[in-house]
C-alpha cells in the first residue's frame, strides 16, 4: 500500500547525493565506535557498581533483573575511579562527532520509503531506534549532569542508567545484525589509499544493495580523506577542551568547556568545590567550638572535639577527589585513619561504616563505606589539606577521603561514623 504512494521528500532516492556516502565510509566510522563505545558504556556500568548498590546506594537502587554482578570497589590503585570516570565522561565526549558523523552516513536509510517491508526489517528498525535513540539520550543527559547540576524533572542517575540498557540492546543487535557488511565493506577499498585519494579523483563507491550510495550524486566537495579528518579534528578538539579537567596541570588551562575544568589560584584549599558551604546550607555555628565528631557502633558512643581528633596520631596521603562528571583533582590530606576510629569506638573489624554529615537533606549528606574502604591504611577523616585546615567549601571540620572512592562518597562536614559490624 505505503510502497505504492510516491514519498514525500527526503524519501525519494534523490534526495541524498552527498559522493561520499557508502558502506565504506559508514563501515570505517563503524569500527570506530565498535572498539570505542563498549569502553564508554563498562566505565559506565563500572562507574555504578563502584557507588556501592549493595548498600542501596547506587541509583537507582532497585535495578531488578538488571542488578550487575556485586563485588567490592577496589580501593587500589588509588586512581581508579580517576580513571575510569574520567576515560567514561572524556571518551563519551570525544565520541560526539563521531557518532554524528555515523548518523550523517546513513540518513538516507532513515528515510527509507515504505519504512519497512517486511517483519524482520520492522525488527531490525526497531532495534535500530533503540540504538540511535539511546545513544543520542546518553549523550543529552551526560552533557547536561556535566554542564549543569540536577537540571532535570527526573533523576539523571536513573534515566542515563536505563538508557544505557536501552542503547546496549540497541548496540548488541545491530552489530550481530552488521558485523558481516561491516567487515565485507572495510575490506572493499583500502584506508591507505584511500587517505591518499584528493577531492578530484574522489569518486562514489559502487552501488549497494543497502541504498547508502546515491543514485545521482554529485560532484565531489570533500575527499573522504577530508570528511575523515575533520571528524578526527572535531574529536581532537573535544578530547583538548576536556582531558585537563581529569589530567590536570597545565592541560587543565585547556578545559575550556567545563565547569570545573579551570584552575582556581594558588593557596592551599584553591581546587574544585562540588557543593559549597553555603549551598549545603552549613551555618557557622554548626562547625564552631562545640562541632563534635560522633563514633558509633562500639559500646558506647564516643565524641572527639576537633582539637582531640588533631591530638590522635595522624596520617598522610596524596589522593584525588575524582567526579562522576569527569573532572578530578590531586591533592595532599592529613588527618586520622578511619580504622583507628574504628578502634576508638570499639569496633575491630568493621564490615562498613555509615557516615554522616552536618548537612541536611540533599542526596550526598550520607555514605556507607565499605570494609577494605574503612580499612585502608590512606583511608582518612580529613582535618587539613596541602598543609593548611580545610576551608569550610572543602569540608571543615572533618571530611572523608578514601582511595579510589567516588567523590560523592568523600562526605564533607561530617557529624558521624557509624561503624557495622555486618
Ligand atoms: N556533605 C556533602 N559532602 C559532599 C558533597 C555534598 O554535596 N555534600 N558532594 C560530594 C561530591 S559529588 C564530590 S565530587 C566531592 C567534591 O569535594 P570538593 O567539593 O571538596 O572538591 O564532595 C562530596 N562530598
Ligand atoms: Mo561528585
Amino acid at each position: 500500500m505505503l510502497g505504492m504512494m510516491r514519498p514525500p521528500n527526503p524519501f525519494r532516492p534523490g534526495t541524498w547525493r552527498s559522493p561520499l556516502r557508502g558502506p565504506w565510509l559508514t563501515s570505517v566510522l563503524a569500527v570506530v565506535l565498535l572498539v570505542t563505545l563498549p569502553i564508554v558504556t563498562i566505565t559506565g556500568l563500572l562507574s555504578y557498581s563502584a557507588y556501592g548498590p549493595q548498600f542501596g546506594q547506587a541509583i537507582p537502587a532497585d535495578v531488578g533483573w538488571l542488578r550487575l554482578p556485586p563485588f567490592d570497589w577496589p580501593t587500589d590503585p588509588a586512581w581508579l575511579y580517576r580513571l575510569t570516570q574520567g576515560l567514561h565522561v572524556i571518551l563519551g565526549l570525544m565520541l560526539v562527532p563521531v557518532v554524528l558523523a555515523k548518523l550523517w552516513s546513513v540518513l538516507p536509510k532513515l528515510f527509507t520509503w515504505p519504512p519497512f517491508r517486511s517483519p524482520a526489517q520492522a525488527l531490525e528498525r526497531f532495534t535500530l531506534l533503540l540504538l540511535v535513540g539511546g545513544v543520542l539520550f546518553e549523550i543529552v543527559t551526560g552533557v547536561l549532569n556535566i554542564q549543569y547540576d540536577y537540571v532535570f524533572g527526573f533523576s539523571f542517575y536513573t534515566a542515563h542508567y536505563y538508557g544505557a540498557w536501552v542503547f546496549l540492546a540497541g548496540f548488541v543487535s545491530h552489530v550481530a545484525l552488521k558485523l558481516p557488511r561491516m567487515t565485507r565493506a572495510l575490506r572493499s577499498r583500502s584506508l591507505r589509499a584511500e587517505l591518499r585519494t584528493s577531492r578530484a579523483e574522489t569518486r562514489p563507491e559502487p552501488a549497494d544493495p543497502d541504498g547508502l550510495v546515491s543514485p545521482d550524486p554529485e560532484p565531489a566537495t570533500l575527499s573522504r580523506r577530508g570528511a575523515l579528518g575533520i571528524v578526527a579534528g572535531g574529536t581532537l578538539l573535544v578530547g583538548t577542551l576536556t582531558v585537563g579537567q581529569t589530567i590536570g596541570g597545565a592541560a587543565r588551562h585547556t578545559a575550556l568547556l567545563l565547569p570545573r575544568g579551570r584552575d582556581l589560584g594558588t593557596g592551599p584549599n584553591d581546587f574544585q568545590v562540588n557543593r559549597t558551604a553555603a549551598a549545603a546550607g552549613i551555618e557557622a555555628t554548626q562547625v564552631g567550638p562545640e562541632w563534635t565528631l560522633e563514633l558509633l557502633g562500639g559500646p558506647e558512643p564516643v565524641r572527639l572535639s576537633r582539637a582531640g581528633l588533631a591530638a590522635l596520631p595522624g596520617h598522610a596521603a596524596t589522593l584525588p577527589i575524582a567526579c562522576v562528571e569527569g573532572w578530578s583533582t590531586t591533592q595532599h590530606w592529613a588527618g586520622v585513619r578511619l580504622r583507628d576510629l574504628a578502634e576508638l569506638a570499639g569496633v575491630h573489624d568493621p564490615a562498613s561504616a555509615h557516615v554522616r554529615s552536618l548537612q541536611r537533606g540533599g542526596a550526598f549528606n550520607q555514605a556507607t563505606l565499605q570494609a577494605n574502604q574503612v580499612l585502608h591504611a590512606d583511608s582518612l577523616l580529613a582535618l587539613r589539606v596541602n598543609g593548611a585546615d580545610l576551608s569550610l567549601d572543602h569540608g571543615f571540620p572533618a571530611r572523608v577521603i578514601v582511595p579510589a572512592l567516588p567523590g560523592v562518597h568523600n562526605t564533607k562536614w561530617v557529624r558521624s561514623i557509624e561503624f557495622r559490624r555486618a
